[in-house]
């Protein structure tokens, strides 16, 4: 059964990545609608060679719809979240809005796909870093549960959108023309530099995107116990995320059985050629859909510790590819309608 779609946000990074997903994936669509708010509306972009205009996103919307692909960040997701839902749609939001949201399943469909059976109307995609990361580890953790994680991430451009993509390339050439980079939508020059992640600072001095690694992995794995600690910064790498995650057990997980784990883990490829010290990186991540893992190793600082290296495309399973998904496991599943009758309260 062929079903209505709509796009919230179409012309951004995840928004274009979308809509190739559902072309390359075959979804049923019936049809597809292009939404964006403001400056976005009246740009074309081609969905099985149909060239479709982008509309600005108003009270009618989503009327027939039945499900809403939603990436055009929390404010705008938090603006209609009520309007999709009480139209009869189901909203898989990428943005980080309703995540923590008890009514809303946080899901990544090779770890939690049960969880979305409950649904209320809105089931919200994790942060990309998280995703990346919990594609990786969950597989491990199944098989002996994680007691403690510390993360360093190593984020792409692309999590600060498509104009950032471009901003962080022009400083580069501005650099080796013996220029000054200017910084407009990134922070700070990123090019030949790296930096703490800008989101906001809490009071203990961790930054919204390092609290959403903690808190979003917590839920997805279900165990509110599992001691996480983050450091993320944003380096001059385009599209790909990177992360060298440590990991420590109740007792020693051997190398061998962990390699063994993840080369038949779903969403993940373990690269590792330890004679040509070839491990993954985020050129050849970018584009793909798995998740590279490689650098397995024991911790030498602590006998039940292993040591990960993994790179993500940020956009693909960071973002778009989950949502899509997500949206396939809805589908199978006959999801596509709330669990209950909803009283709109999700997302108050
Ligand atoms: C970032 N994960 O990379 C955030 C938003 N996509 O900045």
């Amino acid at each position: 059964k062929e079903i209505n779609v709509a796009i919230l946000g179409a012309s951004g990074a995840v928004g274009t990545e979308l809509i190739e997903l559902l072309e390359s994936h075959h979804f049923p669509v019936a049809n597809l609608k292009l939404l964006a708010s403001g400056r976005s509306a009246g740009k074309t972009l081609l969905f099985k060679g149909q060239a479709l205009t982008i509309e600005e996103v108003n009270e009618g919307s989503f009327k027939g719809i039945d499900l809403v692909l939603a990436s055009a960040g929390g404010s705008i997701s938090k603006a209609w979240a009520k309007t999709i839902v009480s139209s009869g749609a189901v909203m898989v939001d990428n943005s980080s809005a309703f995540r923590m949201d008890p009514k809303v399943p946080l899901i990544v469909p090779e770890i939690n796909p049960q969880a979305a059976a409950e649904h209320q109307g809105i089931i919200a995609n994790p942060n990309c870093t998280t995703i990346i990361m919990a594609v990786a580890v969950y597989p491990l953790h199944k098989v002996q549960p994680v007691k403690r994680m510390v993360v360093a991430t190593y984020q792409s451009a692309s999590g600060a959108g498509a104009r950032a993509m471009e901003e962080v390339k022009i400083q580069a050439q501005a650099i080796l023309n013996q220029q000054t980079p200017t910084a407009e939508i990134l922070p700070y020059p990123l090019a030949f530099n790296l930096f703490p992640h800008n989101s906001a600072l809490n009071e203990l001095g961790y930054c919204e995107e390092e609290m959403k690694m903690i808190n979003e992995t917590r839920k997805i794995f279900g165990d509110s116990e599992i001691r996480i600690s983050a450091t993320c910064v944003r380096v001059p790498v385009l599209r790909a995320h990177s992360e060298a995650v440590n990991l420590e057990f109740e007792q020693p997980f051997p190398v061998k059985k962990a390699q063994e784990i993840l080369a038949s883990a779903a969403g993940v490829k373990v690269v590792e050629d330890w004679q040509k010290n070839y491990f993954p990186m985020p050129i050849e991540a970018s584009g793909q859909d798995d998740v590279l893992v490689g650098r397995i190793r024991q911790d030498l600082s602590h006998p039940n510790g292993l040591e990960l290296w993994l790179c993500g495309d940020q956009i693909r399973k960071g973002a778009a590819l989950n949502a899509i998904q997500i949206a396939e496991l809805l589908l199978q599943e006959n999801l596509l309608h709330p669990s209950k009758t909803v009283a709109v309260s999700v997302g108050q």
